[in-house]
């Protein structure tokens, strides 16, 4: 049965900037137990279903579009009809990447295996992954090392592994530059899978290796919803720690249940108030960044059910953004957060309310006489300021 989407105020729109992966609708369902369950969809008819639906862009790996053995004159016109799509559609690519995980030559890595023959054969295929994102006009390219770890330390020190690393980013920012390209690249870090262990497992590490490589400003994140809540942290302190220093330059929006492998579910369909949290970060942020879907349809869908899981993911993200604008104008939110806006602005006698050392300051402060029991027993108000959050997830207010 055709699903009739509703045509109401959270109806996808270009200029609402989603995005998905070519991998992404176009999965056909296969997982380490299991074969695909649905036929492969071509990515010209993923360009066309997602211009249909609303979306912005799609993004690809170079084989998802270009199988590795293809011919000069096979990727010739593969990318001559793609390229058609796009202008038909009006779709755009704006994050290309490259599969450095599929092949068995990755096997004990990529950029960071043992065998130089192995780095070396990376560094081709991403060059020349570059250079295809670059012709169809993509402006991130994002790098997500899925083999770039370990099951066993015996055979490789950690230092050796980010040496590697941070060589083959050098390399390719080196590459940029050579080529005059305006690419920038985006990180993305993941704690494990298909790896025992992955190398920079978290966005935090993969911004402090950024400060160590040659031209940090061409490096960025690309957090991921999923993956941050595999290592149980909170994506939104990720994402905020990523917004404030400048390094946001893509996100990986889907679902997540706390503790399991990455299940690249529908975004928004686990952890609403994360999700609400999340789009609130980012809306509060006026984040200008593409909101791209890296997440699968159920294995249960055929599909029809995996244009529902896009047209669904763009839809939660629109009513989350209502909320968030739902929450901004209730009257007694407002009360509460200007509650907290007061605490933080009061100046604390004559010291003022934001410290920036000085030898006066420091001496000021050493001998200011702090209400300590005033302190100790205030109360806050976050019960009810999240009781309000969570009616108005809920559905009541
Ligand atoms: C995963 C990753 C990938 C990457 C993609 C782009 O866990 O499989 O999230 O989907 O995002 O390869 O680099
Ligand atoms: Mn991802
Ligand atoms: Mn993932």
């Amino acid at each position: 049965m055709r699903t009739r989407y509703p045509h109401d105020a959270y109806c996808p729109k270009p200029e609402h900037h989603f995005t998905f992966g070519l991998w992404t609708v176009g999965n056909p369902g296969r997982d380490p137990f299991g074969d695909a369950v649905r036929p492969t969809i071509s990515a010209i008819q993923i360009v066309n279903k997602l211009a249909e639906l609303g979306a912005y862009g799609v993004c690809l790996h170079d084989n998802d579009l270009v199988p590795m053995d293809a011919t000069a004159a096979q990727t010739e016109r593969i990318l001559r009809e793609f390229t058609g799509a796009l202008r038909e559609t009006g779709l755009k690519v704006p994050m290309a990447t490259t599969n450095l995980f599929y092949d068995p030559v990755f096997k004990e890595g990529a950029f960071t295996s043992n065998d130089a023959r192995v780095r070396a054969f990376a560094l081709q295929k991403t060059m020349k992954s570059i250079d295809l994102a670059v012709e169809l006009g993509a402006e991130t390219f994002v790098l997500w090392g899925g083999r770039e770890g370990v099951e066993t330390n015996a055979a490789k020190k950690p230092q050796d592994a980010i040496k590697r690393f941070r060589e083959a980013v050098n390399f390719l920012c080196e590459y940029a530059r050579d080529n005059h390209y305006a690419v920038k690249f985006a990180l993305e870090a993941k704690p494990n899978e298909p790896r025992g262990d992955l190398f920079l497992p978290t966005t935090g590490h993969m911004l402090a290796f950024i400060y160590t490589l040659d031209h940090p400003e061409m490096v960025g994140l690309n957090p991921e919803v999923a993956h941050e809540q595999m290592s149980g942290l909170d994506f939104s302190h990720a994402v905020g720690q990523a917004l404030e220093a400048g390094k946001l330059f893509h996100i990986d929006l889907n679902g997540q249940k706390p503790g399991r492998y990455d299940q690249d579910l529908r975004f928004a369909s686990e952890d609403q108030k994360g999700a609400f949290f999340l789009v609130k970060l980012l809306e509060d942020a006026k984040w200008s960044g593409m909101r791209h879907f890296d997440s699968h349809p159920y294995r249960t869908e055929d599909e029809q059910g995996a244009w529902d899981f896009a047209f669904y993911s763009m839809r939660s993200y629109l009513i989350l953004k209502e909320k968030v604008a739902q929450f901004y104008a209730d009257a007694e939110i407002q009360d509460l957060l200007e509650e907290q806006m007061r605490l933080a602005e009061t100046s604390v006698g004559k010291l003022g309310c934001t410290f920036q050392y000085s030898n006066r300051l420091a001496t000021a402060i050493k001998t200011h006489p702090f209400a300590l029991e005033r302190l100790r027993t205030q109360g806050f108000n976050y019960e009810r300021l999240d009781q309000c959050t969570t009616e108005i997830l809920m559905g009541i207010r």
